[in-house]
């Protein structure tokens, strides 16, 4: 089996070993065997006493030192990872919420409102009154709403979750007492609750960990809505994707990472910085290219190339035409600081919370950051005079992309069609079966798993029965790079309906060129957009989204942050498919929380299976069940029908 999918990177890998360079594979074989007691989260290490772990299928220890279960350890171990998942997406959140607040009173002049009618889509959203207020009181009641929702004392839930689900989801969250009311309480409270001696029932953990959950999702939200505030809300727009979009005849930067608060002012002072970098012998300037949801940031915002998903992240600088590379927070590996030390490339950290050894330190925040990114991109001019030209190999593949499909976009072009409902043209077509159903891919590259296989091979499936495909994060990564996420693949893989579908949208949209059958939503989190478009159809057909022919995916899973988003997912009634099964393979009661228990109380459920095939045959037949329930499919042939 090889390492990726795109066997275009070949050439980098092999590259690396002729150097001598270990990359994430490598570094996995060496890893082999690994734990199998941590591989089911039956190993505890959350005391001194420990670390304990339980035989799970010997005449060992069934229960720690202090006495606890498999069921208790798995569960534990379980929420700390929504935990760590939802302080990282909700951090972001808040780190935007604040950028927004400083904007509003006029304490930083790097950012401001692009957006304004988001802005008051958002107030009208929240029940903010917008009566006769200027800009500057409707964005700091908007930044002040959501920042609320990090420091709510009274038991009511968020702001962006009571504004933002079926009026019916809300109340099923809030008869079960996980309509969250406070993020970081939530968070605070998983890490109390699992201290050695305190909760020890893991279905009550486990509650918790729903509930804290439910706080990812409303940092998405706020990351989401108030990003689009402050930088815009994300158009189609044309783009490239893939390595091949590094330039040997420009200043190459890679923006790595997840807030765009960093680099949507890197965008910007390199449009300045041209000149300077064409003087330094680079003919064609200044080409920032993506990485990682940082990459699908600005990809969507301002059509910057995107050239990796996770995965692949070291093979970047291993093209040796990369300067500098320019990461923020999350699911940056540490490994680059050593990779980058063998090539002339410059790896910047940037954030306080986020330092590598090895890598140059340059902070950004809402008052510096315009002239430390002129730092930044000085030496990255100056990087380029030291490139090593016999050390230069870019793969030359890389697939033309339409990404930039926020809800927002969708609903426009939508209107075209029908200028009342704008839902009814895509219901319509769910309704006769045009549109099948719809999967929401999300998440990760694994290296247990070849890269992007998984996401390529369900799409595949999937499009030729019609079912139309979302993706985020990660897997819109892998889709753009493996040519998912333009035209000609709808014409290559979407079944028949879907495409003439498709072709009409595009038709519509005025691009003379059909839709693509991967449409891009963002980063991770903007899954939130995802949720938006499904509130938005539930809310229309007057259902809870469980009804809703819709099911999520996260086939390559690997962060904890897919953890928590996949938990919430579940919770707000989607069934949700991972490729792999997280560590809880050591507690049957967590698994049958986790599947069936959850689907009897609010309709959303994980499936664990790792064939890819297998898998799309699993969300077609759930897609198929969802329709019969809602009487849009026959359950048999008409004939057969008494
Ligand atoms: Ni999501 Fe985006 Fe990628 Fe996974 Fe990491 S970059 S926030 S966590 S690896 S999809
Ligand atoms: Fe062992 Fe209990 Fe301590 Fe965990 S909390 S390490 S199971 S004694």
């Amino acid at each position: 089996m090889g390492n990726c999918y795109d066997t275009s990177n070949n050439c980098l890998i092999n590259k690396a070993h002729d150097e001598n360079i270990d990359l994430v594979w490598d570094r996995y074989e060496k890893m082999k065997p690994q734990c199998g007691f941590g591989e089911m989260g039956i190993c505890c290490r959350i005391c001194l006493k420990g670390p304990c772990r339980i035989d799970p299928y010997g005449d060992g220890p069934k229960e720690g030192i202090c006495g606890a279960d498999a069921d208790t350890i798995v569960a534990r171990n379980l929420v700390r990872m929504i935990a760590s998942g939802t302080a990282s997406h909700s951090l972001h959140g808040k780190e935007i919420a604040k950028t927004l607040l400083h904007v509003a009173k006029g304490e930083t002049d790097n950012y401001k409102v692009k957006d304004i009618r988001k802005l008051k889509n958002i107030a009208e959203k929240l029940n903010i009154d917008t009566e006769g207020k200027t800009i500057n009181q409707i964005t700091e009641e908007v930044a002040m709403a959501s920042l609320m929702d990090y420091s709510r004392l009274e038991n009511t839930p968020c702001n962006w979750l009571s504004n933002t689900l079926t009026k019916s989801r809300l109340k099923k969250l809030t008869d079960l007492g996980v309509a969250l009311n406070n993020i970081e309480s939530s968070v605070t409270d998983i890490m109390s609750r699992t201290h050695m001696g305190t909760d020890a029932d893991a279905i009550n953990i486990l509650l918790a960990g729903l509930k804290c959950a439910l706080g990812d999702y409303v940092g998405m939200q706020i990351s989401t809505n108030l990003s689009d505030t402050l930088f815009g809300t994300p158009e189609p727009i044309i783009s490239e994707s893939n390595l091949g979009v590094i330039n040997e005849n420009a200043v190459n930067i890679a923006v790595h990472g997840h807030n765009p608060l960093l680099s949507e002012i890197i965008v910007d002072v390199a449009d300045e910085m041209e000149e300077e970098a064409i003087k330094a012998g680079a003919k064609d300037g200044i080409n920032i290219v993506g990485v990682c949801c940082t990459g699908n940031e600005v990809l969507l915002r301002r059509g910057i190339p995107l050239a990796t998903n996770f995965l692949s992240q070291e093979l970047a600088i291993l093209t040796g035409a990369l300067e500098a590379m320019v990461v923020d927070v999350q699911c940056i590996m540490p490994s680059l600081a050593k990779i980058a030390s063998c090539y002339h490339t410059e790896l910047f950290t940037t954030m306080p919370d986020a330092k590598i050894s090895g890598a140059t330190h340059i902070e950004l925040n809402e008052k510096n950051s315009v002239e430390n990114a002129r730092v930044i991109i000085k030496k990255a001019i100056e990087k380029y005079k030291m490139r090593d030209k016999n050390k230069v190999l870019i793969p030359k593949r890389k697939s033309k992309v339409i990404a930039g499909f926020s809800t927002e976009s969708i609903i426009k072009l939508l209107s075209k069609i029908d200028k009342e409902r704008p839902l009814k043209p895509i219901i319509d077509n769910i309704v006769n079966g045009n549109i099948k159903g719809v999967v929401l891919f999300a998440g990760c590259n694994n290296v247990k798993i070849m890269q992007d296989n998984n996401f390529v091979t369900m799409a595949k499936k999937l499009l030729d029965n019609n079912i139309l495909i979302l993706a985020t994060g990660c897997a819109a990564g892998a889709y753009a790079k493996n040519e998912l996420m333009n035209s000609e693949a709808t014409f290559k893989y979407a079944g028949e309906k879907l495409k003439e579908v498709l072709t009409l949208l595009g038709k519509e949209a005025g691009l003379d060129v059909p839709l693509p059958p991967v449409l891009h939503m963002g980063s991770c989190v903007d899954n939130s957009r995802g949720v938006d478009l499904a509130v938005a159809l539930a809310n229309e057909l007057g259902v809870d989204l469980d009804q809703l022919p819709l099911v999520a995916s996260a086939p390559e899973l690997m962060s904890e942050k897919a953890i928590s988003i996949g938990t919430w997912v579940a919770t707000i009634g989607l069934p949700v498919h991972i490729g792999m099964l997280p560590p809880v393979g050591g507690s049957q009661l967590t698994i049958d929380v986790l599947t069936s228990k959850l689907k009897e109380l609010l309709g959303g459920y994980f499936i664990v299976e790792e064939n890819p095939i297998k898998a799309a045959n699993k969300l077609i037949g759930i897609i198929k069940e969802k329709r019969v329930d809602l009487g849009i499919e026959p359950t048999a042939k008409p004939s057969e029908v008494v």
